[in-house]
């Protein structure tokens, strides 16, 4: 049994029921509770003891739920996590973003057509490597463009994604949507993310076999989404596995990256060990095996610029995520300091 089947049967125990979170909106949410969509509403006690977005729930989340007949469920508890896919805030707001918990696989979509990017690929990789999921990459609207074009594309994408599960597929005849479907099993969940317009809604409707959710023709001067989707929703597949649906990302800021860039850029990470300098950062130092793989056409320029340019991101947020754990001790020490005073004054009163 794991961590959430053991936490599951505990709660259920102690007289909950458990559910899974389809939705969100602010302090609002969806769960699924026994094949139905029901309403929901976190505790007030989870509610101020939380500290950070991650002790909310969020799409994708296992919940432990009290629920009586014609109101909304309450959400008391939420399952340990296996996965977390996490992004930065877009915006001047400096915290995390969790886009869905629990997934298994992220389907990284990227259209065939005028908005497909390679280095825009990459940052997706990083994000879903990171978040413990496997990704696959699914390259969308194959149907556009020749077998020579498609042949170039996919060396293309397999060259920046080592390792990866590459599909192209095409939502309009059906090309490969068959092979995509063998990878959800019943106890699958899927997330899918991507830039909007790429396809990510079209393409669960066609696995679903219906059209449940919105979609929308792309603007044809730059192939660029209109932004139809506009909040993550888990659906439940016939047949067992689940899919999330997402909004079209403008922007994919890194959150915490620990292993993942190495992951990604293994041409890099494996000549990194053979730099002078231990702490190399690739740029400058004297005896970079990195900057001499570039420099021999070993290693892409691309993707040594797109590695450097991730790097320093993930440096950017680790620091000031430090800094922020300091000001929130602080700040804490200050409330126990001041609490502590009242308590000693009180005394002096007595
Ligand atoms: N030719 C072709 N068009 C496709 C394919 N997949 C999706 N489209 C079209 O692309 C447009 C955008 O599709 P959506 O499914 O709305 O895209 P999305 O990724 O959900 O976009 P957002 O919700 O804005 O993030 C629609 O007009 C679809 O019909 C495909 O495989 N081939
Ligand atoms: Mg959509
Ligand atoms: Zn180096």
């Amino acid at each position: 049994m794991n961590d959430r089947e053991q936490a599951a049967e505990e709660f259920r125990r102690q007289g909950f029921r458990i559910a899974r979170v389809a939705a969100e909106h602010k302090e609002l949410y969806s769960v699924l509770l026994d094949g139905a969509v029901v309403p929901a509403e976190v505790t007030g006690r989870l509610m101020y003891s939380a500290e950070h977005r991650r002790d909310f729930p969020a799409v994708g989340d296992w919940v432990a739920v009290q629920h009586f007949e014609g109101s909304s469920a309450i959400i008391h508890h939420i399952l340990p996590r296996r996965t977390v896919i996490s992004r930065k805030t877009s915006g001047k707001e400096f915290d995390e973003q969790l886009i869905a918990a629990n997934v298994d696989l992220v389907f990284i979509v990227q259209s065939l057509d005028n908005s497909y990017n390679l280095r825009r690929l990459e940052r997706f990789l990083v994000v879903a490597t990171e978040s413990g999921a496997r990704p696959v990459v699914l390259l969308s609207k194959a149907d556009l463009i020749g077998a020579d074009e498609l042949a170039v594309r996919i060396a293309e994408v397999t060259a920046v994604s080592p390792g990866v599960h590459i599909i192209a597929y095409s939502a309009k005849t059906l090309d490969h949507v068959g092979e995509i479907r063998t990878l959800i099993d019943a106890e699958t969940t899927v997330c899918f993310v991507g830039s909007s317009g790429v396809g990510k809604s079209t393409l669960i409707n066609r696995l679903i076999g219906a059209d449940v959710l919105e979609t929308f023709e792309v603007r044809e001067e730059d192939s660029k989404g209109r932004h139809t989707t506009t909040r993550r929703q888990l659906l439940p597949l016939e047949g067992g596995g689940f899919v999330i649906d997402t909004p079209g990302m403008r922007e994919l800021g890194l959150w915490s990256v620990s292993g993942s860039l190495e992951e990604v850029f293994p041409e890099i990470a494996e000549r990194s060990s053979s730099c002078r300098f231990t702490d190399c950062t690739h740029t400058h130092e004297p005896g970079c095996a990195v900057r001499a793989g570039v420099e021999s056409g070993d290693v892409a320029p691309e993707r040594y610029d797109s590695y450097l340019k991730l790097k320093k991101e993930a440096e950017y947020v680790a620091a000031r995520s430090d800094i922020r754990k300091q000001q929130e001790r602080k700040a804490k020490e200050k409330q126990l300091g001041r609490a502590i005073k009242q308590v000693f004054k009180s005394r002096k009163k007595q």
